[in-house]
């Protein structure tokens, strides 16, 4: 129903080339050259620049460590909220036009962000996006058309990008907003649905491959519960396990060489969220022998969300081989939720950044999950946004990078633990040639023990600080 009525006003639309809707013009079928006509391209400045649309860290051909900070920050945009979120929520509706001169939710309209979206990145020397299934096209109520719809709208995809550079980073199916998912996606009750997301993944997993993506994600929107009550939960893990091992062999059939992605979150939607944080997750994957073929998406509102920091998640997931991306945005300490903000924290970003480093750098790349508050409604604040978080990663890159080479930090950790690696016993701990009982007998001998070193925690804080604000 909603669907007829939607082609009898596209088809009156294309008659008249224009429609009004609640008082507002939007052209139809004709696209325009130059949408974001008042934005320049962005350019570096430098940090004495005054010039709100240009960059005053990020330099994209200025080498750090040996490598261009292009290539140590493949930045992306997310298709949801750059191209999609109209600030909406839970007290209100949208308050910024992401119609982009077409009729919302139409294959015009579906064309028109792709216009947006490639000069959007274009503008500001971003060679990545992500996008889940239903940011592309409106979803139709028959999956067959929505399949169709989206090899068209990858079809224009491909065409756009052509000369460009601009590849996929990563692709998704989104498993949530549909009611079909009320119950979970991998998780759910009903074998129906369960193929109704085995069948979104086929289709994401053919376009990301279509458009050269790096990754496939798995955010487990909806893979939780909220009662015992009526919850199997060893049933369920199972379920979204055999999930996850049908994409990958399908995956692989069709010649998907990136990684699989989990990207963990916390709570919300549900109150408990199989994917919790990286630990988990990382257990699950080697429980179901999925630990091979995946690898983390950090996002930094999940780790804090989870009570942990954007730079232990990192670790974790480093220390295990499987720091894959980064879903780069902040929350707010004072809010529960997932805010999704452009990260500004210099602080935060230098802890990732020295965390990337200190992993070799990342397979995947930085993907701003992050919306413009609901009261910065205009297209201008969509480009102050992205210029924001791509200053403060560069500002994190060069911090970490400093931080390194000062190597106070560390030199620190070294000595901290050199009872280990400086004396026989520690050296017989760590080659695992002793015993309880031998170590037991060397406690006897010792009869005491010595209090271990300061810890120097707000010493090794200010050489942050003087790192960060020294020079
Ligand atoms: C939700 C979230 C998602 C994933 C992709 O919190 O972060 O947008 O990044 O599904
Ligand atoms: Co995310």
């Amino acid at each position: 129903m909603h669907e007829r009525r939607l082609r009898v006003k596209n088809m009156r639309a294309y008659e008249r080339r224009v429609v009004v809707i609640c008082g507002k013009i939007y052209s139809q079928g004709a696209l325009m050259s130059e949408i974001f006509k008042n934005i320049p391209v962005i350019k570096y400045e430098g940090a004495e620049s005054k010039n709100a649309f240009a960059f005053k860290f990020y330099d994209a051909d200025k080498v750090v460590m040996g490598k261009k900070m292009s290539e140590h920050l493949p930045f992306a945009m997310a298709w949801w909220h750059n191209l999609c979120a109209d600030g909406t929520d839970t007290f209100g509706r949208g308050t910024t036009d992401k119609s982009f001169g077409a009729v919302p939710a139409t294959m015009e309209h579906a064309k028109a962000k792709v216009d947006a979206g490639f000069e959007f990145m274009k503008k500001l020397g971003i060679r990545y996006y992500c996008f889940h299934d239903v940011d592309l096209v409106p979803e139709a109520d028959d999956i067959k058309e929505t399949n169709r719809r989206l090899d068209e709208i990858s079809d224009y995809i491909l065409k756009k990008s052509k000369g460009t550079g601009i590849k996929c980073l990563w692709g998704t199916a989104n498993m949530f907003s549909n009611p079909r998912y009320k119950n979970g996606a991998g998780s759910t009750n009903s074998a129906d649905v369960y193929a109704f997301a085995a069948a979104q993944i086929k289709k994401a997993l053919d376009l990301t491959v279509k458009l050269g993506g790096r990754g496939y994600v798995f955010w487990g929107g909806r893979e939780g519960y909220d009662t015992l009550l009526n919850t199997d939960v060893a049933f369920e893990q199972e379920n979204i396990a055999r999930l996850m091992k049908m994409a990958v062999e399908y995956g692989r059939s069709i010649g998907f060489k990136g990684d699989f992605y989990i990207e963990p979150k916390p709570k919300e939607p549900m109150k408990h969220q199989y994917d919790f944080d990286a630990a988990t997750a990382i257990g699950f994957l080697r429980a179901h022998g999925l630990d091979k073929d995946f690898k983390m998406n950090i996002e930094a509102n999940h780790a804090t969300l989870a009570g942990h920091t954007f730079e232990h998640e990192l670790r974790i997931s480093a220390m295990n081989g499987m720091l894959g991306s980064i879903d780069a945005n902040q929350g707010d300490y004072l809010l529960g939720w997932d805010t999704d903000e452009f990260p500004f924290d210099v602080y935060s970003a230098t802890h990732c950044m020295y965390e990337v480093l200190k992993a070799g750098g990342l397979t995947g790349g930085f993907n701003f999950d992050a919306k413009t508050r609901r009261a910065s409604n205009t297209v201008e604040d969509m480009f102050l946004a992205y210029i924001l978080g791509m200053d403060t990663f560069a500002l994190g890159l060069l911090k970490a990078a400093a931080i390194i080479e000062d190597g106070r930090v560390d030199a620190f950790i070294k000595e901290r633990y050199s009872t280990f690696t400086d004396t026989e016993m520690g050296k017989k701990i760590l080659a695992g040639k002793t015993s309880l009982k031998e170590l037991a007998e060397y406690a006897d001998k010792l009869g005491a023990c010595k209090v271990p070193s300061s810890g120097r925690q707000e010493m090794l804080e200010s050489v942050m600080n003087e790192v960060m604000f020294g020079k």
